[in-house]
C-alpha cells in the first residue's frame, strides 16, 4: 500500500480517539410534542438536563419535536427512538386501559388527576404497557382540554351542534363530542393548523398551554372555557432503552422523570394562570361563563357506553378518590 495512502487510513482509524475527550457517551432520544419552549418540551428538557447531570454526561439526551403522537409511540415501540413525550391522546389505541382516563369530567381538578396517577391506580395502568412493548415511565400534564372555534360563542351543548371538530385519534373523546352533536374529525396535532386554516374543521379543543404555545389564536377567533376532559401526558420509553440501563442507572432515570414531571406540571400552571389574559390580549374572544352541567348531562348516553366498555368499578375509584 503507497504511504499516503496508509496514512490516510490511519488517520481515519485513529479520528475518533482524536476526537475529544474519552467519554464514551450513549445517546438516548426523545421526541416530544410542540415546541420546546411549552410544557411538553419541560418535560423533555427537565429529563435532558437531570439525567445528563447524574450520569455525569455518560449519557447524552437529544430533544426532537414531532407533532403526530401516533407516530412517536410507533418509533418507540419499534425502537427508531428511545423515547416520547406524548399526550394520550392516541395512547389508547397502543395500551387500551388508558383510555379510562380520558373519560370527561373525570377529574374534579389538577390535584385529583396527580393524586390518582401518581397515586396506586396511575402506576398500575402505566405496568400495563409492558404487555404492548412499552415501557410508561411516568405521568405529566397537557391540562384541562377548552373549546375554540371560528364560527360561534359556545356556552352550552347546543352551541356545539353542527360544528367540525377536530379530536385526537381517541375513540372516546370522538363519542363525546358526537353525543355532544358535534361531527368530530380525529386527526394527529400536526395536521390541525392546516385544516383549520382551510376550513376543513371549525374547531378545536386543547388546553390552554397547547393553544398558547401554537399561537391558535391565529386561526380561532372563540374560545369557551369548557374544561370538559382533563388531558394526561405521559413518557413511554422503549423496553430494550430501559432494560440496557445498569441498576443505578435506572435509579437516575426515574429521578430524572420526575425533574421532568415537575418542570412540565409547573409550567402547566404558569401557562393556566396567565393564559386567559395573553389569548385575550392576542384577540381571541373567551367565554367563561359555560354551562357544565348541560354539558355533563348531554353527555348521559356516552357515559352509560363507557360504564360497560371501561372498567366501572376503576373509574367509580377514580370519582371517589379524595384528595387532602
Ligand atoms: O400533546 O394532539 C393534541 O391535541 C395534543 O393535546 C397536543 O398535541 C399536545
Amino acid at each position: 500500500m503507497p504511504l499516503t495512502r496508509r496514512a490516510a487510513l490511519a488517520a481515519v482509524l485513529l479520528a475518533p480517539l482524536a476526537a475529544g475527550p474519552a467519554l464514551a457517551q450513549t445517546q438516548i432520544t426523545i421526541q416530544h410534542a410542540l415546541p420546546v419552549n411549552s410544557h411538553t418540551g419541560a418535560a423533555a428538557s427537565g429529563f435532558k438536563e437531570a439525567f445528563e447531570r447524574l450520569t455525569n454526561n455518560r449519557y447524552r439526551v437529544v430533544l426532537q419535536r414531532n407533532d403526530n403522537e401516533r407516530e412517536m409511540i410507533e418509533s418507540v415501540q419499534i425502537g427508531t427512538i428511545d423515547c416520547t413525550v406524548t399526550s394520550t391522546g392516541p395512547v389508547g389505541n397502543f395500551v387500551p386501559e388508558v383510555r379510562i382516563f380520558d373519560v370527561p369530567f373525570l377529574f374534579r381538578d389538577r390535584a385529583h388527576a396527580h393524586a390518582v396517577l401518581d397515586g396506586e391506580i396511575g402506576q398500575s395502568v402505566l405496568k400495563r404497557f409492558e404487555a404492548r412493548g412499552l415501557v410508561g415511565v411516568i405521568w405529566a400534564e397537557n391540562g384541562f382540554r377548552h373549546l375554540t372555534n371560528s364560527r360561534r360563542e359556545v356556552t352550552s351543548p347546543a352551541d356545539l351542534r353542527g360544528l367540525k371538530v377536530r379530536t385526537m385519534e381517541n375513540q372516546v373523546h370522538m363519542r363525546a363530542f358526537s353525543t355532544l352533536g358535534a361531527l368530530p374529525t380525529p386527526m394527529a396535532f400536526s395536521e390541525l393548523v392546516p385544516a383549520l386554516q382551510q376550513g376543513t374543521v371549525d374547531g378545536q379543543e386543547n388546553p390552554i398551554p397547547v393553544i398558547v404555545a401554537n399561537n391558535l389564536n391565529q386561526v380561532q377567533r372563540y374560545m369557551s372555557l369548557t374544561a370538559h376532559v382533563y388531558s394526561p401526558q405521559v413518557i413511554i420509553c422503549n423496553p430494550g432503552t430501559v432494560g440496557r440501563l445498569s441498576a443505578a442507572d435506572r435509579q437516575h432515570f426515574m429521578t430524572a422523570a420526575k425533574a421532568g414531571q415537575k418542570a412540565n406540571r409547573d409550567r402547566v400552571a404558569a401557562d393556566d394562570a396567565g393564559g386567559v389574559e395573553e389569548l385575550r390580549r392576542r384577540g381571541m374572544q373567551v367565554t367563561t361563563e359555560v354551562d357544565s352541567a348541560a354539558f355533563r348531562s348531554s353527555l348521559a348516553p356516552a357515559f352509560a357506553e363507557w360504564e360497560r366498555t371501561l372498567d366501572a368499578a376503576l373509574l367509580k375509584r377514580i370519582r371517589d378518590w379524595q384528595t387532602n
